[in-house]
């Protein structure tokens, strides 16, 4: 059976002294006091977390350095237990009698009378995950109580030590109707984490400038820095497209097939955590159009049906899961919780803390979230809250999944109604035939995907494809684009020459 780390722990320990005449307590929220006093004590309650560690076999425990509602001046310390709840209560008196021990030796004669009396296994690993909150006694605390952790040889992480200050957000509304409303909520929300800015109405602007052109509006440009995200609606305010520079300043969108992935897998891990899951299925509604790298991240974790384009078609379809996620990749969607799913989140009663928490966050979601119709500004807000507690960079999102290439391309035909679709869209009926050497042109291509379907908004024909490089997704869609435009009776003489 190992032993103590006496030498260590005498070392450590020498440079955090008890100060004379004070008696502390582990009260209902762990030690608070004036935190000059507290040094320590986060000593101390270091080595107790790496006990209590080993005792539960190197199961997690947690250490928050906050005192709260106190005022500034005030620190404390509270443990927490694997599950996220409060430290067993009777460890509490372990707490107290440690952090009381005057001396340096008292306090290895109160380890070792601990270590017997709860024949805790010293072999065993020991992990301990802390924090602070904002106060500036909590840095110096912080590193007492990594001392601590060193001390008895535990694996310590600062849970908070990567979350920088949230860039600012930029906001293009198109100067459509989402412009003014978003003026408005920057006073509330202050410039510094919410910019807006002001554009012509839908010119070189907006989600669908961003989708169809993958470039950064052009009155954006040197506005918004390298690691900002940006955001843009389009006119009327139901399409939203993210995007951020790259610290070289090239541009990465973040389209409805992003948003989908990063709320829909937030949505699954709240569940989950609240103890809901049996009860509450969350399930994923795209089109055809989804890029199929988002298909297969999102199917690997629940439920994703492919409907016809157009938000009717995916808002019903969502309709049908207990909470149902639906983008668009052009950016259009919401989250809709059924009417059981929301009584089940008002009337469940959570056990631990952290199923509490989790519940908590479902429940502002399902207040947050417009679900009555996709609306730009309020899938915003939902972006921000999930990037906000993940402490998601945009690069970090951007990197749930890779993109396949792909191309979109239009063909002007003489009567797009000859192309009937079935399958969601994937497979053309009419003109017969025309399916099948499409899928023998898709068969060629590494990763190949391409499908046929006439517009409901342009007198055209689109063709989508994708492929696993760049080049072959171009060369498949204009492949498949010269198909349909000879299959519709166009003049050959005017053929685009690139539809191959
Ligand atoms: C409309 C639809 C959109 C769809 C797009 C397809 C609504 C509110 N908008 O904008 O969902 O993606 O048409 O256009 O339903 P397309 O048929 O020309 O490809
Ligand atoms: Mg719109």
């Amino acid at each position: 059976m190992s032993l103590l780390p006496v030498e260590s722990i005498s070392a450590l320990s020498r440079l955090h002294p008890k100060p004379a005449q004070i008696h502390f307590q582990y009260g209902t929220a762990g030690f608070r006091t004036i935190a000059s006093v507290l040094d320590s004590v986060l000593f101390r309650v270091g080595v107790l977390a790496g006990l209590r560690s080993k005792k539960l076999d190197g199961k997690t425990i947690g250490v928050m350095v906050t005192a709260s509602h106190n005022p500034e001046q005030d620190n404390g310390v509270k443990l927490v237990d694997p599950r996220g709840e409060m430290l067993d209560t009777s460890w509490e008196i372990h707490a107290t009698a440690l952090s009381n021990a005057q001396t340096t030796d008292d306090f290895i004669r109160e380890l070792e009378k601990l270590v017997q009396a709860l024949k805790i296994d010293l072999s065993k690993p020991a992990r301990v995950v802390y924090a602070r909150d904002t106060r500036p006694s909590g840095a110096s605390l912080v590193s007492s109580l990594e001392d601590g952790i060193k001390a008895i040889g535990a694996e310590g992480r600062n849970a908070g030590a990567t979350r920088e200050t949230p860039q600012p957000l930029t906001i293009d509304c198109a100067n459509g109707v989402g412009a003014p409303i978003a003026a408005r909520l920057v006073e509330y929300l202050g410039d510094t984490c919410l910019w807006f800015w002001k554009t012509p109405l839908n010119n070189a602007c907006g989600a669908d400038y961003v989708k169809t052109t993958q470039k950064l509006p052009p009155s954006l440009a040197g506005r918004l820095q390298p690691g900002q995200r940006g955001c843009s609606l389009d006119g009327d305010a139901d399409r939203l497209m993210y995007y951020y520079l790259d610290d070289r300043s090239h541009f990465h969108m973040l389209d409805g097939d992003k948003i989908t992935a990063l709320v829909a897998a937030f949505i699954v891990e709240l569940v989950k955590t609240s103890g809901l899951d049996s009860q509450i299925k969350v399930g994923v509604v795209q089109t055809a159009y989804a890029n199929g790298a988002s298909t297969k991240y999102l199917s690997e974790r629940l439920p994703v049906r492919c409907v016809s384009t157009g938000v009717k078609h995916l808002h019903h379809a969502a309709e049908h899961y207990n909470i149902g996620v639906y983008f668009e990749a052009n950016g259009h969607g919401t989250v809709l919780f059924s009417q059981p799913t929301q009584d089940i989140l008002a009337s469940y009663e959570p056990t631990t803390p952290a199923q509490s928490t989790a519940l908590e966050h479902l429940r502002n979601l399902n207040q947050l979230i417009n679900q009555t119709v996709g609306d730009a500004l309020s899938d915003m807000l939902l972006v921000e809250v999930v990037l906000a507690h993940k402490a998601y960079s945009g690069n970090e999102w951007d990197s749930l999944y890779v993109d396949l290439p792909n191309r979109l391309v239009k063909v002007v035909v003489v009567d797009r109604t000859q192309f009937k679709t079935e399958d969601a869209e994937r497979q053309l009926v009419s003109p017969v035939g025309l399916q099948q050497k499409i899928n023998e042109l898709v068969r060629r291509y590494d990763g190949g995907r391409s499908f046929v379907r006439p517009s409901g908004t342009e007198d055209v024909v689109r063709v989508y494809a994708e492929a696993s490089i760049k080049t072959q997704a171009d060369e498949l869609a204009f492949r498949v684009a010269g198909l349909v435009y000879d299959e519709s009776g166009g003049n050959p003489a005017t053929r685009p020459k690139e539809f191959l």
